[in-house]
């Protein structure tokens, strides 16, 4: 402190300070007051939830089993109760030497068994596969029909995120997100949900997942997906791995969350997004690093294992 206001300080007296104390209180007061008037009505809210994370047994490792002669190798049927019974990725190729989904072979046709028993496909050109190891099935519009998710990528531009639909008997594309512009960029799509709260379903998926991994936010509309949030440094995919589901979506109200891996796969976090700007509910660091898909056990609780050879459960407490 300089000379100068030390002798500024030492003049005041006790009343002077005290006058000035509960001058600043004053300012505080109605600065607090003026800034919780100007709030906008979707400012962020204060934290809502919580990670829970449990020891738990290791999880039955499913033998693979593929169930059509020209499955792709890893891939999983995708089961529907609706007006698709089954959907599945077939015509093994190596024509897109990416090779990040546990060997060399993507899928060059997307298959439909329809609940009326009629199979439909779709079968790509040549500089085309599905990069991908199982087909979702959601009804993104609402109109009581299954529609089906899945990565297409484009062996000059990368990636991206179709939607098909079954229409008038035949399987066609009814949206997309755009390639993501470079040869050998992968998407990892991560779920469904309405993650504005505006009563329609959304697509989450995270970009890029190897190198700074992106989680994108779509809505759909007719004949296109319309990103509307981004949120930087999480990853839903080890290169090499068939594990796809590293991150899972939370169901809640007014808007569904996420549940996502950082980029280190060693903490695990709870996002919302709001019209204000994304809020981290939670996060929880693992004791290592995360070496499966998040399963399901029971409403908010997941199962998974680590490469340290242990298990866990997640649990979001509200
Ligand atoms: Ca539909
Ligand atoms: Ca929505």
């Amino acid at each position: 402190m300089s000379p100068r206001k030390t002798r500024k300080t030492a003049r005041l007296s006790s009343d002077d300070a005290y006058y000035q104390m509960n001058l600043l209180r004053l300012i505080s007061v109605i600065l607090a007051g003026v800034f919780a008037a100007l709030a906008p009505a979707g400012m962020p809210a204060a934290r809502s939830a919580e990670l829970k994370l449990t020891a738990a047994e290791a999880m039955p490792v499913d033998a693979e089993k593929l169930e059509w002669p020209d499955q792709l190798p890893h891939s999983r049927v995708a089961r529907g109760t609706g007006n698709i019974a089954a959907a599945w990725l077939a015509g093994p190729t190596d024509r897109y030497p990416h090779g990040v989904l546990g060997d060399d072979r993507e899928a060059s046709r997307l298959v439909v068994a329809t609940a009326g028993g009629r199979q439909l496909e779709v079968k790509l050109p040549s500089h085309r596969v599905f990069e991908d190891l199982e087909p979702r099935l959601a009804d993104m519009d609402a109109d009581g029909r299954d529609e089906i998710l899945v990565v297409e990528s484009d062996i000059s531009m990368g990636a991206s995120l179709a939607v098909y639909a079954v229409i008038d008997r035949r399987l066609v594309a009814v949206a997309a997100t755009p390639f993501l512009g470079l040869a050998n960029r992968w998407l990892n799509p991560l779920g469904v949900g309405d993650f504005d709260g505006d009563g329609r379903m959304d697509v989450a998926l995270v970009a890029t997942p190897h190198i700074g991994g992106k989680l994108r936010l779509y809505k759909y509309q007719p004949g296109q997906l319309v990103r509307f949030a981004e949120y930087s440094g999480v990853s839903t995919h080890r290169i090499g791995s068939t594990q796809l589901g590293l991150g899972r979506v939370v169901p809640a109200a007014p808007r569904d969350r996420l549940l996502v891996p950082d980029q280190s796969h060693q903490a695990l976090i709870l996002l919302e997004w709001t019209p204000a700007g994304w809020i981290k509910h939670a996060r929880v660091s693992l004791p290592a690093t995360l070496a499966s898909s998040l399963s399901p056990v029971g409403r908010h609780v997941w199962r998974f294992d680590l490469h340290n050879g242990d298990s866990y459960t997640i649990a979001v407490v509200p």
